[in-house]
């Protein structure tokens, strides 16, 4: 019997449901733009959060109490049945997964490997059965003791070694499993304290890591996109990939900004001291937007809470990014989410994941409505264009200092101040979002 036991599929009710098991607003053949909402939102579950994590916090241990709790393989199976039982209910087209979170652990990496293995079959059959597809896979280079100081920034080579020799069976499994995205979250790609760490050497040996995970994912004829996950701190107290702006000086250095993306989360954006929006559009800016976690911070809490989001406003925001920079590609939205701990019932994680894609549905469609509207990029291009007159378009092309000094004397340009009417735009969006 299933775990999800007597909880049927969830339908679309439209706005008036009252039923807390419906979407009202996430109606996945609703065609907007010529495109579907499951094509748009492209929603993902990740395994992690959903199935491995067991309800701890710094003061307490496990609070769930879920019948694939142990490491054995049969608890994997049982687990991967859950997962995909829950898949048959919300119905989203993709999920996400560390190979941690799938198999059991193992004796040494050969049994690792073999463990993987054997789940990743299980995977593509019931791929096969259900047509889940695999939006990203990645390593779980972080839980395990052996990298606690660090995976490719490890000070031993032969962490640096096995960190290596993992990823390439993560990077296989994700191809076998026809993954469209790989994603690398760098979590213990960082240092505890400045007085045992030689920066530059482990910067080195990130940007060697990464260029080879490239070189391997073409060699196997890998087709997805290969995607940075960013986040400042926490695990340890200063991480390298601290935001979008550090990714991208990172890929630089290495020359690799044409091959890898960024997989952006609301909550790793909050706890570097940004929006989220902010976040993606600069990603869209330097053309390394990828894909998005979407999952939460507390603004009162200063780590990373992973909450499902709840508040359309700001998803809406998020989104109107995302499609400003013409929507996701290979990427998606992915719920990399925790349930409180107090959450127990197998409805709650049900009910968590609807309220989830719901709340990002809403958020879409504020978001497409504004982008058609077209005011607030009407007021945005008004603002800059002044820029499309020659004089002041030949600065930013022949333009010396001397050259635009005689201009700024012959012509006596005396710039006059002009509003930058926020209070009118935050008028304008919220007839949109509010
Ligand atoms: C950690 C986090 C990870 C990555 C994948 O904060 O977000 O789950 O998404 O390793
Ligand atoms: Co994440």
């Amino acid at each position: 019997m299933s775990y999800f036991a007597d909880i049927a599929p969830i339908a679309f009710e439209g706005p008036e449901s009252t039923n807390p098991l419906a979407f009202r607003h996430y109606d996945p053949s609703e065609v907007v733009g010529g495109k579907t909402m499951a094509e748009h939102l492209r929603f993902a579950v990740a395994y992690w959060h959903s199935f491995a994590w067991e309800g701890g916090d710094p003061f307490g241990g496990r609070t769930f109490e879920r019948p694939w709790f142990g490491d054995g393989m049969a608890q994997a199976k049982a687990k991967a049945d859950a997962a995909f039982d829950l898949f048959g209910i919300l119905g989203q087209p993709f999920f996400c997964f560390h190979d941690a979170d799938v198999r059991p652990e193992g004796a040494d990496f050969a049994e690792q490997t073999r463990n993987l293995g054997e789940i990743v079959d299980y995977f593509a059959s019931k791929m096969e059965a259900t047509g889940t597809k695999l939006l990203w896979g990645t390593a779980n280079l972080f839980s395990h003791r052996r990298y606690m100081a660090g995976a490719a920034t490890n000070p031993d080579p032969d962490v640096f070694a096995y960190a290596a020799a993992t990823l390439k069976t993560c990077i296989d499994a994700t191809h076998r499993l026809g993954g469209e995205n790989y994603v690398l979250w760098g979590g213990r790609e960082g240092y505890e304290t400045l007085l045992n760490t030689d920066l530059a050497r482990e910067r080195q040996q990130a940007g060697r890591m990464l260029s080879m995970v490239v070189d391997y994912a073409k060699k196997i004829g890998f087709g997805g996109t290969i995607l940075i996950e960013p986040k400042p701190q926490e695990p340890t107290k200063h991480q390298y990939d601290y935001d979008v702006a550090t990714v991208y000086s990172f890929l630089k250095d290495f020359g690799l900004e044409g091959e890898v993306k960024v997989n952006i989360e609301q909550g790793h954006a909050i706890l570097a001291g940004h929006s989220f929006e902010h976040e993606i559009a600069l990603a869209a800016s330097l053309g390394i937007f990828g894909s998005i976690d979407m999952n939460r911070n507390d603004y009162q809490s200063g780590w990373d809470t992973d909450q499902f989001p709840n508040n359309v406003p700001e998803v809406a925001l998020a989104f109107y990014e995302i499609l400003k920079a013409g929507g996701f590609t290979t990427g998606g939205t992915n719920f990399d989410a925790k349930l409180r701990r107090q959450s127990l019932d197998p409805e709650d994680l049900v009910a968590a994941h609807v309220g989830g894609m719901d709340v990002c549905a809403a958020g879409f469609k504020r978001a497409w409505a504004m982008l058609q509207d077209g005011t607030l990029e009407a007021e945005r291009a008004a603002r800059y264009a002044g820029w499309d007159t020659p004089g002041a378009a030949a600065m930013l092309t022949g333009g010396t200092l001397g050259s635009i000094h005689d201009r700024v004397v012959s012509e006596g340009i005396n710039p006059a101040p002009k509003s930058g009417r926020q209070e009118r735009l935050e008028n304008l969006v919220n007839r949109f979002l509010g």
